[in-house]
């Protein structure tokens, strides 16, 4: 947590804020058990998350980029939103500010949360929605929470225990993924297909894959509501920045004059230390910097 001086500085910001922005990473849900990508470095050791979440990786190989979503679908069931989801979800509903959530992340875990839908911008997708990969058939099955999807799928959860990796949430290696090791060899017959499609076309995860453009609709409407009405504050919650064009936000807006709370287990000294103009920096566990910062608006969770 930073000094005091600054967390009355940033509270003051906030109770006067009137357009506020939340862009959102892998980070937040680490309280949750769920690995981050640590700087889309990889989400385990012996595969890079580029290569699998990549239309290329499903093209070459749909059994093993089935198995890893499987195994992500699992873990997001078996996680549970924490606090620090819950104070954004609260943040939507307030009267009297005009707020967004921007989520990277495809867990579904801040709509569990409760947040509001109407200003939710899971703009990578979600884990929990199927799309048929025919170019003939627009097949969309949104809130799949199925698990497994088939039963050649079965078997992939026992990469991962959510439990075990809470244990070990506060210890260095929390964020570190475990080995996930393809179990099986799993032909197109044994994996999710569409049901409308006669010729039994695939189905593939709701995601936005490293290379493909982010859904027009949402970018969109976080697009107005950047360049509408200047935006006073953006809290940036566990992420890296690293994956654009989600880093682009937060430039914009301090472009723009807006000033920049982050919250992360690794922030910048300079920015610790006061050092960067209209700048807070919060350092720890965001499930539990966000109830406590976010008080004076949301109230005691
Ligand atoms: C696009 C869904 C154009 C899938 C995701 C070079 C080569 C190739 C491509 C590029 C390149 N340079 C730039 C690109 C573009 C590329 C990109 O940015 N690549 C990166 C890797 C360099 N972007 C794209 O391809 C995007 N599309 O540009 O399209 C286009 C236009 C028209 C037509 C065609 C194409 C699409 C990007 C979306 C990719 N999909 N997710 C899936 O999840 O399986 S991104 C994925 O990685 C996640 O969703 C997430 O967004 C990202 C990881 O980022 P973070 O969330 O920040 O997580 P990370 O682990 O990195 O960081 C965690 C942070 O939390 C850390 O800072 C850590 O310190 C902190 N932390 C840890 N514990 C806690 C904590 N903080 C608080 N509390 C804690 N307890």
């Amino acid at each position: 947590m930073n000094s005091g001086k600054s967390l009355k500085e940033f509270q003051e910001k906030l109770t006067t804020s009137r357009r506020i922005v939340a862009l959102v990473g892998a980070g937040l849900s680490v309280s949750s058990g769920l690995p981050t990508f640590r700087g889309s470095q990889g989400l385990w050791k012996n595969f890079n998350m580029i290569d699998l979440a990549t239309p290329d990786a499903f093209y070459i190989d749909p059994g093993l980029v089935w198995q890893f979503y499987s195994w992500r679908r699992y873990n997001a069931l078996q996680a549970r939103p924490n606090k620090g989801h819950v104070a954004l979800a609260k943040l939507s509903e307030l009267d009297g500010i005009e707020y967004i959530t921007i989520s990277q992340n495809v867990d579904g875990l801040q709509r569990r949360a409760g947040h509001n839908k109407d200003n939710l911008y899971e703009i990578h997708g979600s884990i929990f929605e199927l799309r048929c990969t025919s170019f003939m058939c627009n097949f969309v099955a949104k809130d799949n929470f199925k698990h497994p999807l088939t039963p050649a799928l079965q078997g992939t959860e026992q990469e991962y225990d959510v439990k075990s990796r809470k244990r070990s949430l506060h210890e260095e290696d929390a964020s570190i993924s475990p080995q996930f090791k393809p179990i099986k060899e799993l032909s197109e017959e044994e994996l999710p297909q569409c049901p409308v499609c006669k010729d039994g076309s695939l189905l593939r995860p709701g995601v936005v894959w490293f290379g493909e453009p982010l859904p027009l609709g949402p970018i969109d409407q976080v697009d107005n509501f950047i360049e509408d009405e200047d935006v006073d504050l953006v809290l940036v919650i566990g992420t890296s920045g690293t994956v654009y064009p989600a880093n682009s936000y937060v430039d914009r807006i301090r472009a723009k004059g807006g000033s920049v709370a982050v919250f992360n287990t690794d922030i910048d000294q300079e920015i610790l230390d006061g050092k960067v103009s209209k700048t807070w920096g919060f350092k720890g566990d965001a499930a539990v910097l966000l109830p406590l910062t976010l008080k004076p608006l949301i109230g005691e969770l």
